[in-house]
């Protein structure tokens, strides 16, 4: 498929910093649940892991005759190898019925075509007899309708063979059509297109992931029938085998049948496949603007809340008329939930513009005809198509994730839906017309959305267009403090749209970040938090999301706790280059926040340290004094300035010069805060004794300060290591005297302890 901003973007060599860029890997397989996959495809071979039929058919081996599967499953992980990178030749088949077409009516698959001058050439089969036409008609983008032939067509019987010369028009689409007859049943086309463009050395027609690997469950019989119970017996298997086989993605590009279709035991099992760590996506369906406004409801599996449900853009990233819409009120029985649906749009071709090519299964060209043409490509369009994009897209997070130290977790929805969660936040609102111009997505930015639906979502486009390249950066690209990020935003289809990176937030620091905006354009920025919401749903911690051209954004946010978070540029119209910068500024912490120097003797000094830090980023400068004079002083650690984590030890001095109680504080002032940290301490005079001498029993005095206790304690013995405490006395500023007992000993020694 024609993925260029995928490809340029997301795998090329040196995206956010990863030597061999984002393609997927072989320890990731993607499982596709559908009509089969042919493994012998150029674009496929060889990287099949499972293969299971749970029609009736009972294949033994990859086997794929409508095609849907291989179209699907090659859209995620196809090589685009058959292609190549040069330009070159583009080999395609189209088929399909024209049983009830009307004569003179036909089917169209609209594709562009190089801008010089080539030779078209394309040969039709048909069944059901009589003459028919051969013709490659154009018209212009933007509509259904205004099909003109280019040069002139073949008739005849079937085969008949075309060869037009056509110069294309960038404006115009093209499509090689045979025109019933009115009685013609299957048909088939195929056509080469020689020198389709390449030269970017990827392969022209890759699909999203084309490292991984990948797995095939069959639900489809050939004849096209399906049972709801082959696709859960599917699913089951697939999640028994997903640790053996790495399944780490499951795509179901189906819907049950009914307005809308409900299957409660498929939504089951599909939610229970992402809580056993499967990422699964799945197509919206294609019940939108073509179906009665009772029929466009969103079908199961479709409906699952643990689930990505992918709705369908065209080439200009409108929401297409197709697609299917979501629904109000959704259920909350356990194991059942649904969500607010859908969850974003991924390219899936339109009749306004350009259906999607993918690889062609060389198993038949449908069960009407054998394949016509080996390994070359098949274009479609509809959420079948959007839904394994967004497989692929799933794929490169998982890379991403992995190539980050992730190990994956297969026993819980952890990581499924962490990638849908980071799928959904760097998804940008389309903010224009449906593609039919009716039915717009609505612009919610950051705010609710109706019926319910959660902030930024909205009921037809989700949260927007999927953007892997801004999901990818979100894991890969780390937040430097204080450095400028440039990058460019823009309008074209091969823009990137979204820009993002990793946030480390520390625990009661402020964390700032500031958008400056190109004049040309209107762009929002939003924090998220690395922990998804109840079913994955994005969690904003802080968004600035002001209208208009060159409106500058910025937004703070303190985390309680050391936390990861990702912040999102998102473009909402125009174009330009964006500059952001992400601070956290300076900022102050001092330990302790009080110290007691206790009791010294008048006179004497004690210091204490304290530890000034900068628990922000930047520098932070500051100074450090007392409160109030006296008592104490500062003799190391102002003027400081430190650096992001620095830190800086500060001696405090207690040198009493008299006795008494002591309260000041050290008063840090600084560009990130202010701080104080109380002081206390007490000061009194040594005991000066007073003895009486001659007198018996023995007497002394002393002098005592306020706030200081006196114990009298004695002992009989100088080698007795304890002291007996006698009396106590509280200090009152007044000379106390004490007369000792006649001890009976030969001796008695006394002291005065101060406490
Ligand atoms: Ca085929
Ligand atoms: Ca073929
Ligand atoms: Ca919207
Ligand atoms: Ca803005």
């Amino acid at each position: 498929m024609n993925t260029p901003k995928i490809r340029v973007g997301v795998i090329g060599a040196g995206f956010v910093g990863s030597a061999l860029g984002f393609s997927g890997n072989p320890n990731i397989t993607v499982a596709i649940v559908d009509s089969g996959m042919d493994a012998s495809h150029t674009d496929l071979a060889g990287r099949r892991v499972y293969w299971q039929d749970f029609s009736t058919d009972a294949a033994p081996n990859p086997v794929d005759y409508s095609q849907h599967g291989t179209h699907v499953g090659a859209v995620a992980v196809g090589t685009g190898a058959a292609s190549g990178s040069a330009t070159g030749p583009l080999l395609g088949t189209l088929y399909g019925s024209l049983s009830g077409i009307f004569s003179n009516n036909f089917v169209v698959t609209p594709m562009l075509l190089p801008t010089n001058t080539i030779n078209f050439t394309a040969t039709v089969r048909w069944n059901g007899g009589g003459n028919g036409t051969l013709e490659l008609l154009s018209h212009n983008q933007g509509t259904k309708a205004g099909w003109t032939v280019e040069g002139a067509g073949v008739s005849g019987p079937s085969p008949l063979s075309l060869n037009v010369s056509v110069t294309g028009n960038p404006a115009r689409e093209y499509s090689p059509a045979l025109v019933s007859n009115g009685s013609m049943t299957d048909y088939v086309i195929t056509y080469q297109v020689p020198q389709y463009p390449g030269g970017d050395n990827f392969n022209r027609l890759s699909g999203v992931a084309p490292r991984c690997n990948w797995a095939a469950a069959k639900v489809f019989a050939t004849n096209g029938s399906s049972l709801l119970s082959w696709t859960a017996a599917a699913v089951d298997d697939l999640v028994a085998n997903r640790v053996a086989d790495n399944i780490k993605v499951m795509n179901l590009s189906l819907g049950t049948t009914g307005s809308p279709g409900i299957s409660t035991t498929t939504r089951q099992k599909v939610n229970t496949a992402v809580n056993n760590g499967i990422v699964v996506t799945v197509s919206a369906g294609n019940n939108g603007l073509l179906s009665p406004a009772s029929a466009r409801e969103i079908s199961d599996p479709g409906r699952a809340a643990m689930v990505l449900t992918v709705a369908a853009a065209n080439d200009v990233n409108q929401l297409t008329d197709y697609s299917s819409q979501g629904f109000g009120s959704p259920t909350n029985t356990v194991g059942q939930e649904e969500d607010y649906k859908p969850d974003l749009m991924a390219p899936g071709g339109s009749s306004y513009y350009s259906d999607i090519l993918a690889a062609d299964s060389n198993s038949g060209d449908g069960t009407a005809f054998p394949d016509q043409q080996a390994n070359d490509y098949w274009s479609i369009q509809g959420t079948s198509v959007a839904a394994p994009f967004a497989a692929g897209c799933a794929a490169l997070v998982v890379d991403a994730l992995q190539q980050s130290g992730v190990t994956w977790d297969f026993s819980s929805a952890q990581f499924p839906l962490l990638v849908k969660m980071l799928l959904c936040a760097t998804a940008t609102e389309s903010n224009t017309n449906r593609e039919s111009l009716a039915n717009n997505p609505t612009l919610q930015r950051a705010a609710n959305g109706t019926n319910g639906f959660p902030s930024g979502k909205d009921q037809f486009e989700g949260y927007g267009m999927i953007n892997p390249d801004a999901a990818v950066e979100a894991v890969s690209q780390k937040l430097v403090f204080g450095s400028t990020n440039n990058f460019s935003l823009g309008a074209t289809t091969t823009d990137a749209r979204a820009w993002a990176c990793q946030v480390s937030l520390t625990a009661n620091v402020n964390f700032s970040a500031s958008l400056t905006v190109p004049g040309t354009g209107d762009f929002d920025l939003y924090l998220y938090s690395a922990i998804p919401g109840l079913f994955g749903k994005p969690v904003i911690l802080a968004a600035s999301t002001q209208a208009g051209n060159g409106v500058n954004e910025s937004l703070s946010y303190q985390s309680s706790t050391n936390a990861t978070a990702y912040l999102v540029v998102k473009r909402v119209s125009g174009a330009g280059a964006f500059s952001l910068v992400g601070n956290v500024p300076p900022q102050l912490a001092v330990v302790p926040a009080s110290y007691d120097f206790g009791l010294l003797a008048t006179g004497g000094s004690a210091p204490a340290t304290f530890v000034v830090s900068n628990a922000g980023a930047g520098i932070l400068t500051g100074t450090i004094g007392l409160q109030t004079a006296g008592g104490f002083s500062i003799l190391s650690g102002t003027p400081f300035s430190l650096g992001a984590s620095g830190a800086t030890n500060v001696t405090v001095q207690f040198s009493p010069q008299s006795r008494g109680s002591y309260s000041n504080a050290v008063v840090v002032a600084s560009n990130g805060g202010s701080a104080s940290s109380v002081l206390t301490g007490r000061a009194a005079d040594l005991p000066m004794l007073s003895v009486a001498v001659g007198q018996s029993p023995l007497a002394f005095s002393f002098a005592t300060t306020v706030g200081c206790t006196y114990v009298i304690q004695s002992k009989t013995q100088l080698t007795d290591p304890v002291w007996q405490t006698v009396q106590t006395q509280a200090g009152d500023g007044m000379t106390h005297g004490f007369s000792a007992p006649p001890s009976g000993a030969p001796q008695t020694f006394y002291r005065v302890y101060v406490q």
